[in-house]
């Protein structure tokens, strides 16, 4: 399997974890067609073992984002087109086979935090930085940015960096949730490693319930919502698996919560 300017790798004794690595540092991972074609195919042709992902992207930035050198001869429809092209992508991502961890350094902007914010878990790096520069090029978001971006850090903040250009160090991009972990220089991708490992071992049908029933849940209507949690968490418990695992816990077997 080879994909246009994608790296992947497998991790694990039953190749349980893959690694997907971005390989256009010479042009700071920027995306273009060929490459947001190639997460969408490489998203579903992910072998049956893998149960859980991590994205980074080589050398000192994760991605700047869309290529701007292909957005110069686009007309009106294709636009559209073009954009949808990036949702079809990065839904593959969002709702595909497997929990996403995405390791993160060096310039997150653009069509970059798109791509991220389409994972399921972000870790940054200390060189982390976040930026919407669509507003200061005379563009938006089209990577489904508009609709994942404030679902992590609300509609004031969005608006806030593509209105003004603000940029977020990987600090402050914690603290408002466009990360959940924070880890020193060069760690982000061990780290992100470390837990795509530990996701891989949870149920399948948990993980699932995580990655497509959870983020439809949120956006119900409560009443609705309930009801719809009530239906998977029925599925998840009639697993065998799931039976298997609490049985080890209640007798002793399983591993207790620990503080903090
Ligand atoms: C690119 C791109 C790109 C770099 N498209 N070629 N994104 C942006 O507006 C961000 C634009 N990029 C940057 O601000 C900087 O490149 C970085 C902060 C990310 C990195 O800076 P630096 O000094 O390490 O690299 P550089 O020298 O600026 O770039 C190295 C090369 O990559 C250079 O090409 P070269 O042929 O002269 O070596 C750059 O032109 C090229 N490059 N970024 C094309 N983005 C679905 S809609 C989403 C809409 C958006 O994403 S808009 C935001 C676009």
């Amino acid at each position: 399997m080879t994909y246009t300017d994608l790296h992947l790798d497998f991790q694990g004794d039953a190749r349980e974890v893959a690694v997907i690595r971005i390989t256009r540092g010479a042009k700071r991972n920027a995306l273009n067609d060929g490459l947001v074609l190639s997460i969408r195919r490489l998203f579903e042709e992910l072998p049956d073992t893998v149960r859980a992902a991590v994205i980074d992207g080589e050398g000192d930035h994760f991605c700047a984002g869309l290529d701007l050198s292909e957005l110069s001869e686009r007309d009106a429809a294709q636009g559209v087109l073009h954009s949808r092209m990036w949702h079809t992508a990065l839904e593959r991502v969002q709702y595909g086979p497997v929990p996403v961890v995405a390791a993160l350094h060096g310039a997150v902007v653009g069509g970059g935090l798109e791509l991220a914010s389409a994972c399921h878990i972000r870790v940054a790096d200390e060189t982390t930085f976040y930026a919407l520069p669509e507003g200061s090029r005379g563009i938006f978001v089209g990577g489904g940015g508009s609709v994942r971006i404030p679902r992590l850090i609300g509609v004031a903040r969005m608006t806030d960096m593509m209105l003004t250009g603000r940029v977020y160090n990987a600090q402050d991009g914690e603290r408002i949730g466009l990360a959940q972990y924070l880890v020193p220089t060069g760690q982000a991708f061990d780290k992100a490693l470390a837990l795509a490992r530990q996701i891989a071992q949870n149920a399948p049908m948990t993980n699932y319930a995580l990655t497509h029933a959870l983020p439809r849940i949120a956006e119900q209507p409560a009443d609705q919502g309930f009801m719809t949690e009530a239906l998977m968490a029925a599925i998840a418990q009639s697993a065998p698996e799931a039976k298997a695992r609490v049985r080890a816990f209640l007798e002793g077997r399983a591993a207790k919560v620990q503080k903090a």
